[in-house]
This record gives structure tokens, C-alpha cells and sequence, in this order.
């Protein structure tokens, strides 16, 4: 089952089939603890809608803040290490990817947030810019994850790896991150196959493209949330992103026009233009 944030307001599909949710907010679902199970219940009463437009979905997101696991693959350990080694930074993230506490940071409120379809930003003050995809999950007030969606965590790597103390400053400013298409609401673990792939089109061809296997990830969500949660209130409930597995090579830069799409076969996609 998906849930959608639309103009014309929330919308579920199962299916095939769409049913409109009219006067219940995204606020109201997110701060549920039984989503899933009120979800079902509630498309049994609900009206099936006789159309569907894409262009109509908005990014789920209204009161919760969206958060972000770093350094949660590999690759990521690697990436940071190199922009960073000329700042002597480069230890802190070999030593996060080990250790047992997570790196994990404030992301994004909805009035920096676009959903698909939506212009994502570069920083006008960085020069070194990537997506970074990420799958996304959706998490209750008590920490129960209720559903996933994909999140692209954009990053201004020169900036990051100038001093790990500028870190706010790569990953939180107006733009800098994306949510959607919807949420796959469940409660239950994604495969280990699932793959999360990342296209990043430039005048009509692909630039770059990559992906990464859900098993690479290093740490298991329920414990991010743990982590998350530990003396924190999210009343509306939040999305903590889990981090990026797929980094361009480090030649690469998003300009403006640039395509992304995020790719993650259960949730669906995710696709921004960079502003
Ligand atoms: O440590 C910096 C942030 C890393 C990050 O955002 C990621 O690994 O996805
Ligand atoms: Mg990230």
C-alpha cells in the first residue's frame, strides 16, 4: 500500500486502484502509531478515485523534521575521507563507520523540502555538489517505522570536506533535500535485495549513473531509529534517511538543468530537476 501527499490531499493506493482520503491531513496519518492497520481500515469506507495525476503529488511531508544517518556504507567512508584529507578529517569518518553510535544529523524541515517533480538547489557558495540517494524511512512518535520513501540527501562536498564542523552548512540550507514520490507504508523489513539505483541525466543523456544493493547498508534502521529517538520528541512523527551508498566520481558536479532520479522498486521513483 502507497500513501500520497496530493494538491487535492492524501491518497492511497492498493491495487491499482487509488482512494481519496478527503479531510485527513499528512499530519494527522504521520502522527499515528497504527498507520498500516488505520490505512486498511480506512480505504474499506474510502471513495476510488477515477483519476490519478502524478503532477498532483507534493512532498509528504508538514510537521515532522527529516534527520540523516552519514557514513552508513562503504562507499560513503570512503568519499569522505578523500574530500576531507586535506583538512586531517578523514579519521573521524573511518572511525564513525565503525563505531557502535551512529553519525547522525538534522537534515531538512518541509519549507526546505520539494517533492517529485520539485526543483532541488545547489548552494551558491559551493562548487563541489552531489544527490545523494537515500532510501528513507518513516517513523512514528514512538519509534515504531511505519513505511519507507526515498530521500536525496544533496550535499556540498567542498564545503563538507573543507572542516567537518561546516557539515550544517553542506546539508541544510533551502533545496537541499527531496521526498516522495509517496510512502510504501509498512512495517516490516525491506528485502536485503533491494536496490537503490541513482540516473543523473545532462541535456538529454545519462552523466552518471550507479547503484547499491539495501545489504551493503552497515547499519540496521531499527537501530538508527533507536538511536534517533534517544531523549528526542517528534510528536508529528519524523523520516530519518539512512544514508548513501552511490558517490560520483569525484570529477563530478551537479549544474543547473541537471536530472536526477532516484530509483527504489518498491517505493517507486523520485525524480528533481537542479534548479
Ligand atoms: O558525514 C557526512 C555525511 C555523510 C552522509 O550524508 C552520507 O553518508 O550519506
Ligand atoms: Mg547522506
Amino acid at each position: 500500500m502507497k500513501l500520497y501527499r496530493t494538491v487535492a490531499g492524501c491518497v492511497v493506493e492498493e491495487n491499482n486502484q487509488y482512494y481519496s482520503l478527503p479531510g485527513i491531513s499528512i499530519d494527522f496519518l504521520l502522527a499515528r502509531e497504527d498507520l498500516p492497520e488505520y490505512l486498511s481500515e480506512a480505504i474499506s469506507q474510502s471513495p476510488v478515485l477515477a483519476e490519478f495525476r502524478v503532477a498532483d503529488i507534493t512532498a509528504p511531508i508538514s510537521h515532522q523534521e527529516v534527520w540523516a544517518a552519514g557514513v552508513t556504507y562503504y562507499r560513503s567512508r570512503g568519499a569522505r575521507m578523500e574530500e576531507s584529507k586535506d583538512a586531517g578529517g578523514g579519521d573521524f569518518y573511518d572511525r564513525v563507520y565503525s563505531a557502535e553510535r551512529p553519525e547522525i544529523f538534522f537534515k531538512s524541515t518541509a519549507s526546505r523540502t520539494v517533492g517529485s517533480g520539485g526543483k532541488v538547489r545547489i548552494r551558491a557558495d559551493a562548487h563541489w555538489s552531489v544527490p545523494e540517494p537515500e532510501l528513507t524511512l518513516v517513523v512514528s512518535p514512538k519509534g515504531r517505522i511505519v513505511g519507507y520513501t526515498i530521500g536525496n540527501d544533496m550535499s556540498s562536498r567542498d564545503i563538507e570536506g573543507e572542516n567537518p564542523l561546516y557539515l550544517p552548512q553542506a546539508k541544510v540550507y533551502s533545496g537541499s533535500c527531496a521526498l516522495g514520490p509517496g510512502i510504501l507504508v509498512s512495517d516490516g523489513p525491506l528485502p536485503n535485495s533491494t536496490e537503490i539505483t541513482l540516473e543523473i541525466d545532462r541535456s538529454d543523456r545519462v552523466e552518471f549513473s550507479g547503484s547499491i544493493g539495501l545489504s551493503e547498508l552497515k547499519r540496521d534502521p531499527k537501530t538508527l531509529v533507536e538511536y534517533l529517538m534517544r531523549d528526542n520528541l517528534f510528536p508529528s512523527g519524523c523520516f530519518l534517511m539512512t544514508g548513501t551508498g552511490i558517490v560520483p566520481p569525484s570529477s563530478f558536479t551537479l549544474a543547473s538543468g541537471d536530472r536526477i532520479r532516484i530509483t527504489i522498486e518498491p517505493i517507486g521513483t523520485l525524480e528533481n530537476e537542479v534548479a
